[in-house]
């Protein structure tokens, strides 16, 4: 027996992947059904073999469903998850409308699955953001042999992350930059994206940093240890999909690069491709449609006494957005909503 699944914001790049990733997985579904916004009201969206139309959000009863994935922005996510919710519905919410709520875990199953048992104070469980989601993969062995202090990391992510527009406007410029009269000014991005980065992602905070860079502190507080120093600087690359992270690690004790690199190779959810080499480490375009987190590139930092670097690769709208979000509905079903 399995369940009754609704997805939210089916027609977007997450919900897309969300319907992709329940049917590669074969999680066990009864009944899924497909909820867009009126304007996209009877879209075509693949589930596996067969075709869904989206039916309207806006009167959908969740009476009877067991779980929604919510892939919408956080100002439907706050009309709409509280009625799915309140049906008796367990919400699993990719917003980051409910991610900081006490009452709310917040889950990336490869490092905190026991947190999911905390979801009937308010029948919801927060997804993390995309770039805290890879990295607190890579963080949990670590620290649970040499206790993480300090991490200080600097992100490469791809316009995916900004939605539809972002990779048109990134695919459009570019193409215009070879084409006189055809140069596209940017619109959803403050600068050109097009052969450029841009430091900036979200909206900046009081003390100068960015709510994208907040988050990976916060998040990773919430999810791993709140004892851990984060200091992020967030980057915007014209990389279509697959988010890149270079993260240096303060450890209490002493960590050998060798044994940091079997430590991941023992890891859930990571693959290690780690030669010191031309070609020996990943790249986001080599990520792009796979489940892994990879982790390239580990060295000592030998500025400090128990420092490690490492490189960090995965596809965001996979393992930092659908894939964890149904990795969290299977941890629920095992653990919690067990049928039959
Ligand atoms: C980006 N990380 O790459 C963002 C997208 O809080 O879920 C996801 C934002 C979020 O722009």
């Amino acid at each position: 027996m399995g369940y009754k699944v609704v997805v939210v914001g089916a027609t977007g790049n997450v919900g897309r992947e969300m319907l992709n990733i329940l049917a590669e997985r074969q999680f066990p579904v009864d009944e899924i059904t497909a909820l867009a916004s009126r304007k996209s009201l009877g879209t075509e969206v693949s589930f596996g073999d067969t075709t869904l139309k989206t039916k309207d959000l806006d009167v959908f009863d969740f009476t009877g469903w067991d779980i929604a994935l919510f892939a919408v922005g956080s100002d439907a996510t706050k009309i709409y998850a509280p009625k799915a919710a309140a049906a008796g519905c367990v919400v699993i919410d990719n917003s980051s409308l409910y991610r900081y709520d006490p009452d709310v875990p917040l889950v990336v199953p490869e490092v905190n699955p026991e947190a999911v048992e905390g979801y009937a104070k308010k029948n919801i469980i927060a997804n993390p953001n995309c770039s805290t989601a890879q990295m607190v993969v890579a963080l949990k062995p670590l620290h649970d042999r040499a206790t993480i202090k300090r991490v200080v990391v600097s992100t490469y992510q791809s316009v995916s992350g900004s939605g539809k527009d972002a990779i048109d406007e990134l695919w459009n410029q570019t193409k215009g930059v070879y084409v006189p009269g055809q140069e596209v000014e940017p619109k959803v991005y403050t600068k050109q994206i097009a052969f450029n980065v841009i430091p900036h992602i979200d909206v900046f905070l009081e003390d100068g940093s960015t709510k994208e860079e907040w988050k990976m502190v916060a998040e990773t507080k919430k999810i791993v240890d709140p004892a851990i120093k984060v200091t992020a600087t967030c980057v915007r690359v014209p990389v279509f999909v697959g988010h890149s992270e270079a993260v240096n690690i303060e450890f209490e004790e002493f960590l050998d690069e060798d044994e940091a690199r079997d430590i991941l190779r023992e890891a859930p959810g990571i693959m290690v491709i780690d030669k010191r080499e031309n070609g020996g480490y990943v790249t986001p375009i080599e990520c792009v449609g796979d489940f892994a987190t990879f982790i390239s590139r580990i060295r000592q930092d030998s500025t400090i006494e128990n420092g490690l670097n490492l490189w960090c690769v995965s596809d965001n709208l996979r393992k930092g957005a659908a894939l964890n979000a149904v990795q969290i509905a299977e941890t629920l079903g095992a653990r919690m909503l067990k049928k039959g």
